[in-house]
Formats: C-alpha cells, sequence, structure tokens
C-alpha cells in the first residue's frame, strides 16, 4: 500500500458541499480517505481575480496505481462538473495528487510531486497539519521546511463553517 496526498480545491458554487462530497466519492471509488486536514480559505493563486477558494488536504493508502489513481480522479471531477476552460480558472472542484508514496513521476499527463506545491502556501499548510515530517523526495526537505522557506504572501486562513 502506498500513501498518497491529494489536495482539493474548490472555487465556484457550494464549496463545502463539494469537498465532502470529493472525500466521499474518493472513498467510495478509490480507498477511503485516512487522514484530513482543516479546511483552508485561500486567496487565488496564479490568476488572482478569481474567487477564494476552500482547499484541503486528504491522505489515503491504495494499492492502485499513480496513473489509475489519475483516471479515477479526472472521472469523479467530471461527474462533479468540473470543466477546464482557462488555466488556474474558477472550478467547481479540483483534486490534485501531490505525493504518490515517495516515487517521482514525469509522464506525459502526470507529474508526481506536484511540481508547483512548494510555491503554493494554500497547499503547504493544510499538508504541514497532517504530514509535517514526510519528506519531499526530490528536494529532500520536509513539509515543515519547505513550508517555512515560502515566500508567497497570499492569505490562507481556516475556513469558518456557517
Ligand atoms: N488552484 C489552482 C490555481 N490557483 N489558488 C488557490 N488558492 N487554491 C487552489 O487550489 C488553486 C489556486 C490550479 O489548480
Ligand atoms: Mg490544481
Ligand atoms: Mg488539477
Amino acid at each position: 500500500m502506498i500513501d498518497v496526498f491529494l489536495l482539493l480545491g474548490s472555487n465556484l458554487g457550494k464549496r463545502e458541499l463539494f469537498l465532502q462530497q470529493a472525500i466521499e466519492t474518493i472513498s467510495s471509488q478509490i480507498a477511503p480517505v485516512k487522514i484530513v486536514s482543516s479546511v483552508y480559505e485561500t486567496q487565488s493563486w496564479g490568476k488572482t481575480d478569481e474567487p477564494d477558494y476552500l482547499n484541503q488536504v486528504l491522505m489515503l493508502q491504495t494499492a492502485l496505481s499513480a496513473q489509475d489513481v489519475l483516471e479515477k480522479i479526472l472521472g469523479i471531477e467530471l461527474e462533479m462538473g468540473r470543466t477546464r476552460e482557462v488555466k488556474w480558472g474558477s472550478r467547481t472542484i479540483d483534486i490534485d495528487i501531490l505525493f504518490y508514496g515517495d516515487v517521482v513521476i514525469h509522464e506525459f499527463n502526470l507529474v508526481v510531486p506536484h511540481p508547483e506545491l512548494y510555491k503554493r502556501s494554500f497547499t503547504l499548510i493544510p499538508l504541514a497539519e497532517i504530514a509535517p515530517d514526510f519528506i519531499h523526495p526530490v528536494f529532500k526537505k520536509n513539509i515543515l521546511q519547505l513550508k517555512d522557506e515560502l515566500k508567497d504572501n497570499l492569505i490562507v486562513k481556516k475556513h469558518i463553517f456557517e
């Protein structure tokens, strides 16, 4: 079994509901979600005129290959109404593979560890909550170190549920 870390993001419509639905669907279609971070309200990164996101990091353990996990994720995103028009555009749900154990993957449709995670506090802050000591297999630094080295001033705060 491999420890897989996923990032959920939503910045359109019923964001809280979409995160919850994604966790349930991932648990039934991929593997039971073992650990979840808090939900964070985060300023849009990359395309700063987009609405704020809710982000959350999950850990699960699976015997599926990384490509099989990706295929399931893309199916779940489609089922949940995800469309892709512009890079970094708004979305009901985005599910990204952050780590697939300590495996390094460079395939035409999949790069793991996620190539931008080290630049993004909206990823490193929730990740540091559930896996502070996990070593990034390329940078050979743990998540807390990466988080402390980050120069990203976008606001990331714990989400308050209504
Ligand atoms: N995802 C992006 C681009 N920008 N910004 C935040 N705050 N959260 C995201 O999940 C996010 C983003 C591309 O997937
Ligand atoms: Mg993404
Ligand atoms: Mg994605």
